[in-house]
């Protein structure tokens, strides 16, 4: 059999792993070149100190490196081990980071990483250099350990190669051919190496890769600064020089410093100096080069240990007698989301990228990448790590700079789930932020777009709310960051009158042509060969049946389809489904804008501006009609995401101003508000609508998301739909009801049934309606409604019940009246 010419360029651990994952896929005409030595390349890998610690915010990064220990404890190689289990130990030294543990316990939890909260002095008993007196606790989690990611470049290189891979040393690639939009080979000094596949693999010197084939790869090099202690008395003779270390890995991240030991000094590794982006250009040439080999090791530069110095000496007091030794500032890529930036060149068929991977997640992604290539279809959810998940405007110079500074400077922070970026902001605002900024707005800008999370003058519409008796229970110090009892009365607002809600963000595609209807009949799971006008809520699945988003379409004209969208993925999706000619795809969105106007006084509102029929028989649920608001062109559909009654408009985007004031006047008799983000999220939760990225990923099939009526099986095949039926669905989406009204999850806690974690939160929020937090979570399928179930969440424990999916209008008397 031929398998496809498949040139790595990159020896460092990312290439080497996956040449070992494809060749193991039977892909065996693989060749990695790499611009240095061979297998010390002079790359980041050449130099890690292989720390692994599995646990993370993102479940596919923490299954990605969970695999990467296991499968790096099972090579061999002839000097020695390629893991070693020495475990971890996360330290607490603020009550806040101490909550923070038991956040990650709990990711640990729902993800079957073996873990154990400790005491100071069970802390001690691990780590017996510690002053336990210093610390408040540690999140301890037995299989963390050591690479040695050199040893395991080897050992994968050498089972690579025994399959028929080849290495090849000093061939730095100086360019890609390619010819009719696909990759034919690379080009290196000594000439053309031919290849049907070409994967960047080339870690921080990526991004300058990347513009060889005009692609923009957001990472930044950066330098992070490593040293070596003087032996410890203590330590002489514990470990053998084979061991290398036998006490955890440690992190104190309270100060932006993580441990290990080399014999008997120990390694330093520290985050908490100034960011130091390094000029590739000036790296080869670079007196400050600490070693010839070495472009990625710099001169470590004492002043800015200082500080980690006099840290490490509090934590352990016995290194106050030694000094650093030795160290270096050493080079890796930092990203602006901190995650790492794998896929398949939109425009260049063949030419792949995983960049910006740490060794703790490398064979992961290895095998994530070689699945992506070899089936298809990744087995794990890649939403997080997409290539091309970013917004165009996120892509620029400045803000990937920018950002990826401040990914370094938050890499150890104790991060909540709701913070902002201080800098670059405002870079995409709707037509309406004047008059959402002198309405008090606080925004929240999670991608490129400013979006109100709720209005500071809707404190008269709290005010009045709790006079009338309504109770909003006090958060803890965690749950209220980012948050404010507003957002709950602009929500119950939202259900008692009428509110605006700014739609701007929702991505906006206008699929047309002869070929339109076809396509998106292809991509998408639920019937659209319907009558103009009609709105369709439809699912775009993977080829094994996951879920990868989910979609509006509304048929505007018998070939012209207006798409409702989650963002720069489904773009991507429907755009490398497009066929040569008959469909043209257009992302509308920054020249138009939207509001939602929803509640029961909406037709009051919109009624009397509008020449069209508003009546339930005159514009029906999930109907579109275009028409005029006062004189201004709109497109109105008759969709809500809070599940009331009410209509998206949408207009171009030089209207929107007018567009706001005149709803607002024609509001004003019925008390109409404008309402953010926390609110939104949370009437959807109320009325059972799931978000794509948090409830829904790949993971899972629409029957187990509660989804299946979605589903047209009767009409032609579309993308998935072959794997629905043998998929097996052991968990679903559940809606759940805290009993403690002062309970609230934020999302990613564990939730128990009986004794044993059986699942994860995707998504919560307090409901104004019930007077109760709901969430969703992913739990066992036979779990019948009212079956009780515990929650962790800090150092507490909530109970819960399964509740209905919907908690608000089920028989959708609301938004269809
Ligand atoms: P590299 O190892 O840099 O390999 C890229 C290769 O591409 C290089 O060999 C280079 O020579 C080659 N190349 C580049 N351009 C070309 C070209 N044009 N032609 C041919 N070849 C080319 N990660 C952890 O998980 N745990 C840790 O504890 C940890 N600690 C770290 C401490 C320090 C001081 C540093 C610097 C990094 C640390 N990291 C750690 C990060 C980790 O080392 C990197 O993320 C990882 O090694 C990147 O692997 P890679 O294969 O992508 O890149
Ligand atoms: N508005 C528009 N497009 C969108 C969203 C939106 N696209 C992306 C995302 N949001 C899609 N999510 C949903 C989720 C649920 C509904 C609409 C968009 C919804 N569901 C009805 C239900 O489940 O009862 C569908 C009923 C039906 O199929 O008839 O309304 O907010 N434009």
């Amino acid at each position: 059999m031929t398998t496809p010419k498949v040139v790595i360029v990159g020896a460092g651990i990312v290439g080497t792993s996956l040449a070992d994952e494809l060749t193991l896929c039977g892909w065996t005409d693989v060749t990695v070149l790499d611009r240095g030595p061979l297998f010390a390349t002079g790359g980041s890998t050449s130099h890690a100190p292989g720390l692994v610690f599995a646990t993370n915010p993102s479940k596919t990064m923490t299954e990605l490196a969970s695999y990467t220990l296991e499968k790096f404890s099972s090579l061999s190689h002839p000097d020695g081990w390629c893991f070693n289990h020495v475990g971890g130990l996360e330290v607490a030294t603020t009550e806040t980071r101490w909550g923070d543990l038991h956040r990650k316990a709990g990711w640990a939890a729902s993800r079957g990483v073996e873990y154990e909260l400790l005491v100071p002095a069970q802390c001690a008993a691990r780590y017996p250099l510690l002053d336990a007196d210093r610390i408040l606790g540690g999140l301890f989690t037995p299989r963390d350990g050591l690479a040695k990611a050199i040893r395991a470049v080897e050992a994968q290189a050498a089972r690579a190669m025994s399959r028929g891979a080849r290495f090849l040393a000093h061939q730095e690639v100086i360019d890609v051919v390619e010819s009719n939009g696909a990759v034919r080979g690379v080009r290196t000094a000594t000439g053309v190496v031919d290849a049907d596949i070409v994967v960047c693999c080339t870690g921080f010197w990526g991004r300058e890769f990347g513009r060889r084939v005009g692609l923009t790869i957001p990472l930044v090099p950066m330098a992070h600064q490593y040293a070596v202690t003087t032996p410890l008395e203590s330590r002489a003779g514990a470990n053998s020089a084979l061991a290398e270390a036998s006490l955890p890995i440690l992190r104190h991240q309270d100060h932006d410093l993580y441990y290990r030991e080399h014999g008997d000094r120990i390694g330093i590794g520290y985050y908490g100096h100034r960011p130091m982006p390094t000029d590739l250009s000036a790296l080869d040439h670079n007196t400050t080069t600490s070693d010839a080999d070495m472009p990625s090791k710099l001169m470590f530069t004492p002043d800015d240990f200082a500080e980690a110095w006099e840290q490490t000496i509090r934590l352990i007091p016995e290194l106050g007698a030694g000094k650093v030794d030795d160290g270096f500032n050493g080079i890796f890529s930092f990203t602006p989301d901190g995650h790492s930036v794998v896929g398949e060149h939109r425009d260049l068929s063949g030419f792949w990228v995983a960049e910006a991977v740490w060794v703790t997640h490398s064979a992961g992604i290895a095998r994530t990448v070689a699945e992506a290539m070899v089936d298809g279809t990744p087995s794990v959810d890649t939403h997080e790590f997409d290539l091309y998940r970013f917004d165009d405007a996120a892509l620029d110079d400045d803000f990937i700079r920018t950002t990826s500074s401040q990914s370094f400077v938050e890499v150890y922070d104790v991060i909540h789930p709701h913070d902002q970026r201080a800098a670059p902001r405002r870079i995409r605002v709707s037509p309406f932020y004047p008059r959402e900024v002198a309405l008090g707005a606080e925004f929240w800008a999670p991608g490129v777009w400013e979006q109100p999370a709720w209005y500071e003058t809707n404190q008269t519409v709290l005010d009045e709310l709790v006079a009338a008796g309504m109770a909003i229970p006090q958060r803890d110090s965690w749950s209220a960051r980012h948050w404010s009892p507003i957002s709950v009365a602009e929500a119950a607002h939202t259900r008692s009158h009428v509110a605006l809600y700014d739609m701007t963000p929702l991505t906006r595609l206008d699929v047309t042509g002869p070929g339109a209807l076809d396509l998106l009949q292809r991509l998408t799971t639920n019937d659209l060969d319907k009558s103009v006008a009609s709105v369709t809520y439809t699912l775009l699945l993977d080829e094994m049946g996951g879920i990868r988003s989910d979609l509006t379409v509304t048929r505007l004209a018998a070939d012209a389809f207006r798409v409702g969208a989650n963002g720069p993925l489904d773009v991507d999706r429907i755009t490398r489904h497009l066929p040569p000619d008959g469909v043209t795809l257009r992302d509308i969105t920054t020249a138009t804008c939207g509001v939602g106007l929803w509640g029961p006084l909406a037709r009051e509102v919109l009624a009397p501006i509008t020449p069209t029929d508003l009546s339930n028989d005159g514009l029906r649920y999930f109907r579109c009609a275009q028409t005029t608001v006062g004189s201004i062109p709109v497109t109105l559909m008759r969709v809500s995401y809070v599940g009331e009654s009410g209509w998206e408009i949408y207009t171009d985007a030089e209207h929107g101003l007018a567009l706001w004031d005149l709803l607002t006047d024609a509001g004003r008799p019925h008390r109409i508000i404008a309402a953010g983000r926390i609110a939104f999220n949370a009437l959807r939760i109320e009325k059972g609508y799931r978000s794509a990225g948090t409830d829904l990923t790949t993971e899972y099939t629409p029957d187990a998301a509660g989804l299946g009526f979605a589903i047209a099986m009767t009409k032609g095949d579309f993308i998935g739909k072959s794997a629905l039926t043998s998929r097996d669905a052991p968990k679903r989406l559940r809606t759940i009801m805290f009993d403690d009204p002062t309970a609230v999850v934020l999302g990613k806690e564990p939730v128990s049934v009986g004794a044993t974690v059986a699942g994860y939160v995707t998504s919560a929020a307090w409901s104004p309606t019930l007077g109760r937090c709901l969430a969703y979570a992913w739990l066992p399928a036979d779990l019948d409604e009212g079956a009780e179930v515990t929650v962790a969440y800090q150092l507490a424990t909530y109970r819960a019940a399964v509740a209905p999916d919907v908690s608000v209008d089920p028989s959708m008397s609301r938004v269809r009246r």
